[in-house]
């Protein structure tokens, strides 16, 4: 496979880009190799800057559910660009995007658009701690909830202790509050809210753990977060950035029946575009300003072709069966490499929700946590993904990434990803 180009564009891009790439999961740290330089895409297809074409099972980490510039979004994002990019000022667009996202999650009474997840996720827990008055939050080890700096954040000794900074440049001050917690493990929670419970503003999860490589909660193990949080007046968080629109036309908390305080969406709800929003129970919400004196605000939130972009994607999500659709092909695809994996005799486990999913090299043990994530073979994962790269599939470049199918991939794309995986294993 020829990536001269890639190559020239990589040495290129690290002269003026740290590490040569605007989010550091695309430089191949942790498989080796060069970055490949995307041309195009279309449907479930990319194309890199040398001409070769995958099936792409990263769907830009999450967001392009429906397929690469999918048509109707293109046009509503052509038919609002020439419109104007920019108001800053509020439209109709807006209304009508939070209107649809209040009607399918209904523990959002009131959201607020945001242009990452970042800044999503940041600003809730903003909103959280000055709903409580109280300033620890507790999150997990192994979700990602975007690079605000208190949640770069490890765990302290302890389980209780408070958090330590993960990245330089991040005070000890800014991560004291910040809790972590094993995922999976309520007794831990339990541990850290008799010690702490009065302080505690919120919990934060990723309901489904996406960035450890897929982590579906234990049945049970998130109603009991919720119910452990209100018992000591914290409020629930989940951060439906990746799992929001995409397990389900509510989200996880839609998948699992759940009802947490706060949410946030980012990914699908923007279709590809920068959009992201948060939001919950109207009496938190109605304490951000301008409605109350909780600050946030943002120069290109709610932009008028991004909201182009995640009404057209979230019109065409609201079309009925379109999950049940979606999960099929993502169950397939998992028997599939479940088949591949028992056919070349190679030990390794396939977690799915959804159309998520992780093919994880280990005994085949159910992998729940961070821990138990760390222990898989990653070596195997870098071999198996440029085994896959060289036979034309695209996998996200790390064993702590969930990979994501979409609905325009075909049953010839399925099959084509199973064979690969067979011959990949099998050498
Ligand atoms: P962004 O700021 O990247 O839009 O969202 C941060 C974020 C928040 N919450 C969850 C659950 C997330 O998964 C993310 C971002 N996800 C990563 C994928 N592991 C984005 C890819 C990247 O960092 O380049």
């Amino acid at each position: 496979m020829k990536t001269e180009r890639s190559a020239e564009l990589f040495a290129r891009a690290q002269k003026v880009i740290p590490g040569g790439v605007n989010s550091p999961v695309r430089a191949f740290k942790s498989v080796g190799g060069t970055p490949l330089f995307i041309a195009r895409a279309k449907g479930p297809y990319i194309w890199d800057v040398d001409g070769n074409k995958y099936i792409d099972l990263i769907g830009s980490w999450g967001p392009m559910i429906l397929g690469h510039a999918d048509p109707s979004v293109v046009e509503a994002m052509k038919n609002a660009v020439e419109r104007g990019s920019s108001y800053g000022a509020p439209t109709e667009g807006e209304v009508r995007l939070a209107e649809i996202v209040l009607k399918r999650v209904p523990s959002m009474e009131r959201l607020r658009l945001v242009s990452s997840g970042t800044e999503a996720v940041m600003s809730v827990i903003r909103v959280a701690r000055a709903f409580t008055k109280r300033d620890a939050i507790l999150k997990f080890e192994g979700c990602y909830h975007g690079h605000a700096d208190y949640l770069l954040a490890k765990a302290g000794s302890g389980v209780a202790t408070l958090g330590l900074p993960d990245s330089p440049g991040v005070p000890a001050d800014f991560t004291k509050h910040t809790l972590t917690a094993p995922f999976n493990d309520l007794d831990a929670v339990k541990a850290i809210f008799a010690s702490k419970g009065k302080e505690i503003a919120c919990i934060v999860i990723e309901p489904v753990i996406g960035n450890s490589g897929l982590i579906p909660p234990d049945p049970g193990y998130l109603q009991a977060l919720i119910d452990i949080a209100h018992q000591h007046g914290a409020l629930m968080i989940f951060d439906e950035v990746m799992t929001g629109f995409r397990l389900h036309t509510g989200g996880a908390q839609g998948l699992y029946g759940l009802t947490p305080d706060l949410s946030a969406f980012g990914k699908v709800i923007g279709g590809g575009m920068p959009l992201a929003a948060y939001g919950g129970r109207a009496e938190i919400m109605d304490l951000v300003a301008p409605a109350g004196p909780v600050y946030q605000a943002g120069t290109l939130s709610g932009n008028p072709v991004a909201v182009a972009a995640g009404i057209a994607t979230l019109e065409q999500l609201g079309t009925s069966g379109i999950y049940n659709r979606l999960d099929q092909a993502a169950k397939t695809l998992e028997e599939g490499l479940a088949g591949a994996l028992d056919d070349t005799r190679t030990k390794g486990r396939i977690q799915r929700v959804g159309s998520m999913f992780t093919l994880f090299f280990n005994d085949g043990s159910p992998v729940r946590s961070f821990e138990d994530a760390k222990k898989c073979d990653h070596a195997k994962f870098k071999s198996f993904f440029h085994g896959m790269l060289e036979r034309g599939i695209y996998l996200p470049p790390s064993g702590y990434e969930a990979a994501f199918l979409s609905l325009a991939h075909t049953k010839e794309d399925i099959e084509r990803t199973v064979e690969a995986a067979k011959a990949v294993l099998s050498k």
